[in-house]
């Protein structure tokens, strides 16, 4: 079954579009998890087994476990394991290089940590993208206009009157197709949604910003129009308590945004 099935299967049978993003912190765990990788660990597994009946996607962003070293790539290869088979795992490596170097990469997060889905910034164009492409039955998710205040530098930038990211659709559109090709959209850029959900009908956007940075459950739903989306929410849901109770939190937060995704 290729990513694109899965994810759909996984929306289906938790009627939910909503990615939680294990973007694990020894600052923010409780007491009893501030270990690497143990700890850690531990507390993604306790995340996962009370959310994984409310979500379609968990999202890994690297970041917060290659800090760690050997031990962080250790708990990042141990947590996806533990994700269940049915759900779509997001590796979220934001890797940009060229073609040759991101073979590695591919293999890396294809091959070794055996990912469904990557997210990869496009920067470097489309044979610098074709390693992940050669993946057939994965999913490649381009960052195409990211949800933080920086965003308007480069991305807003226009040639030909058209801004920079609105190119990144319209090009890789040529390069994948709904089954492999997906974009990257902030929760905190509704209007462009919109514009970007009638550019590209049939693809998945997965969009991040909802929670912790503010982006608004309401904008972002009208603006998808029930196109193919995964909305991830990271800190809002897995730090809801800080307490005993931060898994039976993190449950009722899980399946509120679901509910208010629908
Ligand atoms: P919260 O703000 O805690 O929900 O986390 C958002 C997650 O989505 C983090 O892992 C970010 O790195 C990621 N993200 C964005 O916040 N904005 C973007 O434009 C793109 C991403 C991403 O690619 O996932």
């Amino acid at each position: 079954m290729d990513t694109f099935e899965k994810l759909k299967k996984a929306q289906a049978k938790n009627s939910s579009i909503l990615c939680v993003g294990l973007d694990v912190d020894i600052n923010k765990v409780p007491q009893q998890f501030k270990s690497v990788p143990d700890g850690l660990l531990e507390f993604n597994k306790s995340i996962i087994h009370s959310t994984k009946d409310f979500v379609c996607a968990y999202k890994l962003n690297f970041a917060f476990y290659e800090q760690y070293g050997v031990d962080g790539y250790d708990l990042l290869k141990k947590t996806f394991e533990l994700i269940p088979d049915n759900i779509v795992t997001i590796a979220d490596a934001k890797r940009c290089d060229i073609g040759n170097t991101m073979t590695g990469y591919a293999k890396s997060i294809f091959d070794y940590f055996n990912a469904d889905s990557v997210t990869i910034n496009p920067y470097l164009g489309k044979d610098s993208l074709d390693p992940f492409f050669s993946y057939k039955k994965k999913m490649v998710f381009l960052l195409t206009l990211t949800s933080n205040p920086g965003s308007a530098n480069f991305q807003r930038i226009e040639s030909n009157g058209v801004p920079l990211y609105k190119h990144i659709v319209k090009q890789s559109l040529g390069w994948g197709d709904k089954n492999n090709l997906a974009f990257v959209v902030g929760a905190t850029q509704p209007e462009e949604i919109d514009q970007l959900r009638s550019m590209a009908p049939n693809n998945f956007f997965l969009i991040p910003g909802v929670g912790t940075q503010g982006g608004s459950v309401e904008a972002v739903v009208k603006a998808n129009a029930n196109g193919p989306a995964v909305i991830n929410v990271s800190r809002a849901v897995i730090y809801a308590s800080k307490e005993k109770d931060f898994a039976d939190k993190a449950r009722e937060k899980a399946i509120k945004y679901k509910l208010s995704f629908m």
